[in-house]
């Protein structure tokens, strides 16, 4: 809980006089990007404010899961970051608060299009869109063929080669979902996934997993965002990304305050602080090369532009409905899933 001025002046003079910094209360945050940035993010925000930050990383699916299983008695003040559609069916079943940032005028067009179309319960922090990351020596070394469309990604060569998350507890799994749904009609995009099966030796916990083991060498494709598999070439891994030539979806990575938040002021705090320009713009030095959400930061120049990929119109509105979401990874698990290698 926030002090008051009185105490806060009361509590710093105190503090100057012990030697030490008293924080002003405290800030739960969960933090579904890399846990890098998540890192990066806390301290920034540690150093510009008085306040404590007791961060978590969970992945995107798992995060809504656990705001949902908390409803009741919140343990969450605020989540930053992970992929938009778990954000918009929090917004829809009540899990996050309204607010209406004094930062929203300073957004591009799609982050306050998100916000807007929620009742201002989330909004765009960034975007990114979704294709692989292939591991150049393997693919070489073994004589596979570049693969440049998601067709490829079906060769029989590339039988247990790739990897990508579980849509489940993965936001970037979902994109990949609901995009090939949106690309493909629901029912072939299921038989794409079934086919595809063949050749994925691990559906992976966390949405980035896949490249980094592509980065290694321990695999020879992941299906991630590209600006996860751009951090991996930046890193120095032979790495190359692709925008898939059929079309692909994207994220709008997204941040909410939870419903019954016990630091509301905290949260906002960090919401508006996290709409920041300058804040924004250094992302990239945690090789967080998404397009920002404020128009003023700088964009990376590694970070995938969006001029250059075949983007479909992504229905977040759809693909983020409860029912729609429920029904599409229930599908997943009993046709997809349950037949894993
Ligand atoms: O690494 C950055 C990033 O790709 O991570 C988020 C994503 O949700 C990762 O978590 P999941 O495990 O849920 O897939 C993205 O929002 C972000 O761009």
């Amino acid at each position: 809980m926030r002090l008051t001025v009185l105490s806060t002046l009361l509590f710093a003079g105190t503090a100057l006089a012990a030697g030490s910094v008293q924080a002003a209360g405290e800030l739960n945050l969960i933090c579904s990007a890399d846990v890098v940035i998540c890192e990066q993010m806390r301290g920034d925000f540690e150093k510009a404010h008085d306040i404590k930050v007791n961060m978590v990383r969970l992945s995107s699916g798992e995060t809504y899961a656990k705001i949902r299983a908390e409803a009741r008695n919140p343990k969450t003040d605020i989540w930053w970051a992970g992929t938009g559609d778990p954000h918009v069916q929090a917004a829809s079943e009540n899990l996050t608060l309204e607010y209406k940032s004094p930062m929203l005028d300073q957004l591009q067009d799609w982050a306050r299009k998100q916000a807007e179309s929620t009742g201002f319960k989330t909004v765009g922090v960034y975007a990114g869109a979704l294709g692989w990351g292939y591991n150049t020596e393997i693919f070489k070394t073994k004589g596979y063929k570049e693969p440049r469309c998601w067709a490829d990604l079906l060769a029989p060569e590339l039988k247990g080669e790739i990897q990508i998350a579980n849509p489940n507890s993965s936001g970037t799994a979902y994109t990949a979902l609901a995009s090939l749904v949106q690309i493909m009609g629901e029912d072939q995009a299921i038989d794409y996934l079934k086919k595809l099966n063949a050749n994925v030796s691990q559906y992976t916990k966390s949405g980035s997993a896949p490249v980094k083991a592509a980065a290694r060498g321990e695999t020879a494709l992941g299906i991630v965002f590209m600006h996860d598999a751009v951090a991996q070439t930046a890193e120095g891994f032979p790495v190359k990304s692709v925008a898939p030539c059929e079309g692909t979806g994207y994220e709008i990575g997204s941040m909410s305050i939870i419903k019954g938040a016990r630091n509301l002021d905290n949260a906002k705090i960090w919401y508006d602080w996290a709409l920041r320009p300058e804040v924004q713009s250094r992302m990239k030095d945690a090789k967080s090369f998404q397009l920002p959400s404020n128009k003023s930061a700088e964009v990376p120049k590694e970070a995938p532009k969006f001029e250059d990929i075949k983007l479909i119109d992504y229905d977040f509105k759809t693909y983020g409905d409860p029912a729609k979401r429920k029904a599409l990874l229930e599908r997943w698990d009993r046709e997809v899933g349950a037949v894993a290698n």
